[in-house]
């Protein structure tokens, strides 16, 4: 890994200037929360609380983890200013080469253990994140580690925890989420609780993967080793057989309910609304809390994009879509998940579009799982990664009556998508539209189609070369 764990990527970020240590003291209910959404929205450096209303210095939170590029760029363990390109390029070849966790004796999640009565979730300094919440949540930059007892399968996935009182949580896994999907597979027919620990600080990358949407069986740990192409260490939890990275600032260990359920939610969400209302959600005993000394507890003051959320998922969606794209013989050439757009928006870049193109592509993407709702398709000439390009191929080339195909399903949609109305929500139902912004396929190249007036559209290669060699002479930088 670049970092072994959470205090050495903040040092690395010091060196940088991409953080910065707030001395001052900040109150948990809502100042904290505020703090750190006002920072991303002015794209500011992540934060390390140092003094926390209430609690003693030793509690710490750090909130921005990979809230911008540079910030992933360091935890890739890539030079800050690594254009986005590149970072997909190098996502992409280190995701190729899984590398499988070790298992280790020890480690700095040890150094406190409290078991059984001993538990007190009030003792760590868990924000009131946004106004409007359903309580202080302290599971959202986490990673949560449940296990198939069936195949060994150990799943990551980053899900909100809520304070429900000293001694249990309550969460929001989504029916789709590998471990709600566990849950209801394995331990509620058996009428058995569900063991899980949820590992908040570990070193970034863990949480990176732990958001990402890796197919069933597959260990998210040996996605963080590829990224961080070294193996992650890991150590087993007190009161189960469920391994956690071993140099988290904090461990919660619980078990899940199969039967019984309390209020969660609403929360600020990533598509930047609050979702919904309070509803049922599940019940997590807590049986233990293990701790660094001086534990610092990573939050994200979660909203609008940017944020570590919308970064992160741009990497993560991007690829993963268009691998999905290559796998159905779609001629891709480049996927870019803008964060403003916080996956309901993708940009796909073809060798040859026109209509059936285009269907065909929002047709895959809502074809499970419909997290994202609108694809805009461009020809080569334009770069997916470019929104001023994207944009202007939208508004020129998108014919508004037959270059918008809309596909509507049941069961599967996004609940959280915020133009759907609250039935849509309830019943997952939901419409996906794929912009088509390429020429038509019938459109003869030499006569139909319009030519680009642009340096490398209108003009010679010999005077484009002419040009590009005179360029500081005419006294440009
Ligand atoms: C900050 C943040 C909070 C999230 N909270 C939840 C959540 O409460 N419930 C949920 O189902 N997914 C949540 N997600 C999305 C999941 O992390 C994502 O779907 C991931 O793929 C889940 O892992 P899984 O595929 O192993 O289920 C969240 C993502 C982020 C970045
Ligand atoms: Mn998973």
């Amino acid at each position: 890994m670049a970092f072994k764990d959470l205090r050495q990527f903040i040092t690395a970020l010091e060196k940088t200037g991409d953080v910065v240590k707030i001395k001052q003291e900040v109150d948990w209910d809502l100042e904290l929360g505020a703090i750190g959404r006002r920072a991303y929205e002015l794209s500011q450096p992540a934060q390390w609380f140092q003094k926390i209303r209430d609690y003693p210095p030793e509690y710490t939170i750090f909130n921005g983890s990979l809230g911008t590029w540079r910030r992933l760029s360091i935890a890739l363990g890539l030079p800050p200013e690594t254009p986005i390109r590149e970072l997909y390029a190098e996502y992409d070849r280190r995701e190729q080469k899984p590398v499988k966790p070790v298992v280790v004796k020890t480690g700095g999640c040890k150094e406190n253990i409290r078991v059984g009565d001993k538990v007190d979730l009030y003792q760590l300094p868990t924000p009131m994140l946004h106004e409007g919440d359903g309580g202080r949540y302290l599971g959202t930059w986490d990673v949560v580690v449940s296990k198939d007892p069936e195949t060994g399968w150990s799943n990551w996935g980053m899900y909100r925890f809520m304070i429900h009182d000293k001694t249990t949580l309550t969460g929001y896994p989504a029916p789709f989420s590998h471990l709600a999907m566990m849950l209801s597979r394995r331990y509620i027919p058996k009428k058995q609780p569900m063991p899980i620990a949820i590992a908040i600080g570990c070193e970034p990358l863990c949480h990176m993967v732990a958001t990402a949407g890796y197919g069933i069986n597959v260990d998210e740990a040996d996605y963080a080793g590829a990224l961080g192409q070294a193996p992650v260490e890991l150590v087993k939890c007190e009161t189960s057989d469920l391994l956690v990275p071993a140099h988290s600032e904090i461990v919660i260990e619980g078990e899940i309910a199969p039967d019984k359920t309390a209020p969660e939610g609403p929360f600020g969400e990533y598509p930047g609304y609050r979702s919904g209302q309070t509803g049922g959600g599940l019940l997590c005993q807590v049986k233990a809390i293990t701790y660094r000394t001086n534990p610092i507890m990573t939050v994200i003051a979660l909203g609008v994009p940017p944020d570590d959320s919308s970064i992160a998922a741009s990497l993560t969606a991007g690829l993963a879509m268009k691998r999905r794209l290559v796998r159905h013989n779609i001629p891709v050439t480049d996927v870019y998940v803008p964060p403003e757009g916080v996956t309901h928006l993708i940009v796909v870049g073809v060798k040859k579009g026109g209509a059936d193109v285009a269907r065909q592509i929002i047709e895959i993407f809502t074809a499970r799982r419909a997290m994202t709702s609108k694809v805009i398709v461009v020809d080569e000439d334009v770069d997916p990664f470019n929104m001023a390009e994207v944009l202007h191929a939208f508004a020129v080339k998108c014919h508004p009556g037959k270059g918008i195909h809309v596909t509507t399903f049941e069961g599967r949609a996004n609940a959280l998508t915020p133009c759907y109305s609250p039935e849509e929500r309830r019943k997952l139902s939901g419409a996906g539209v794929a912009f088509d912004a390429t020429w038509p396929l019938d459109w003869d190249p030499n006569t139909d189609v319009p030519v680009k007036s642009s340096f490398t559209g209108t003009f010679s290669k010999e005077t484009q070369e002419k040009v590009i060699k005179n360029w500081k002479k005419y006294g440009f930088k």
